[in-house]
């Protein structure tokens, strides 16, 4: 072998050696979502990601079952055990029925936190919540009381019947009820974050409550569904779409005036600041009650007695701001 062939092959094997290296030491922090395909948890991991570049050591995993099933979260929980993962950060489809995989996994010494919508304490170091549970619930009821002043029916097109957030979400609307008068909640349905349920679901709704004036959606998918099939049944101006939603799906909704307004935090600002609180718990950082951790530019969070710490409180989106909003989330 000639001296320059010899000392290119030893370069090849020298850079092919640091880079398993690099590898080696990366963090790996899975992220998993409720389902693939939908734009907020795809807002989040653009978050992710920029924690990681932000990091330097960080490969994210982005993950998550095609239905919004514990089962499907199970599975792929499963398969990131056997890959070794050093983090996983979940958003639940079930508070309940994740925790036994979870457990398993942080037996194996990886890093659990939930994040969005959460697991039962035993089965995860922490949570984050987007924003105060209690804010959220009320910021849904007023969206649609302060476009209903002559009060009426509303009702609610929820995501799964068994998420977590939305069901708290939904706890907290209920205990606030009576502080608007007039406001009646007539159902609940569940659209499973799926598209064809939720518009199936808000067709249901139109047809069994003549009389609605508001579906009420603490979900992107189910308000985005519900603004269409209140749209395609020539309802706009008659019932009023609101809840929680991404600017960037709604900007027609809003123009349109099937939705007046809606809310939201930022869904980027939250996948990075998962990544960056996965991070620092598997490189030492402590949890429990009073714990600080930090989340990079996102400040710190402070764990309460149940592990969970919120990250901003939601923003109204209308006529008036969501061109500026619409091409960021
Ligand atoms: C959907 C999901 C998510 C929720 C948002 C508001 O994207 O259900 O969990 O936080 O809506």
């Amino acid at each position: 072998m000639s001296i320059l062939k010899k000392a290119l092959t030893t370069a090849a094997i020298a850079t092919a050696l640091m880079a398993q290296a690099a590898a080696a030491e990366n963090v790996k922090v899975a992220l998993v979502v409720k389902a693939l395909g939908i734009g907020f948890f795809e807002a989040a991991a653009k978050g992710a990601e920029e924690a990681a570049k932000e990091l330097g050591d960080v490969e994210v995993i982005y993950t998550g079952p095609t239905d919004t099933t514990a089962e499907g979260q199970i599975e792929v929980i499963n398969s990131l055990i056997a890959q070794g993962v050093n983090a996983i950060a979940v958003s639940a489809n079930d508070k309940d029925a994740l925790v036994p995989t979870l457990k398993k996994a942080m037996e194996r010494g990886i890093t659990v936190i939930s994040w969005d919508s959460g697991v039962a304490p035993e089965g995860r170091m922490m949570h984050l919540n987007p924003s105060s549970n209690a804010l959220i619930g009320n910021t849904i009821i007023k969206l649609a009381a302060d476009h209903m002043p002559e009060g009426g029916d509303v009702a609610i097109l929820s995501a799964s019947a068994t998420a977590t957030n939305q069901n708290i979400w939904i706890e907290e609307a209920k205990k606030v009820l009576p502080n608007y008068s007039g406001v009646n909640l007539v159902a609940t349905v569940y659209g499973d974050d799926l598209a064809d349920k939720s518009y199936r679901e808000a067709q249901g709704l139109m047809a069994t409550y003549p009389n609605l004036k508001a579906i009420i959606a603490p979900t992107t998918v189910g308000i985005l569904a519900s603004c269409q099939a209140v749209t395609d049944a020539g309802k706009i101006g008659q019932i009023n779409v609101t809840g929680l939603g991404l600017p960037s799906e709604m900007a027609g909704c809003v123009e349109s005036g099937a939705t007046q307004s809606f809310a939201i935090w930022n869904p980027i600002d939250l996948g990075y600041a998962a990544t960056m609180l996965s991070y620092n718990i598997v490189k030492g950082a402590a949890v429990g009650d009073g714990a600080e951790i930090g989340m990079g530019r996102m400040g710190t969070a402070k764990l309460d007695a149940n592990g969970e710490a919120a990250m901003s409180d939601p923003f109204t989106y209308d006529k008036s701001n969501i061109e500026q909003f619409k091409s960021i989330f």
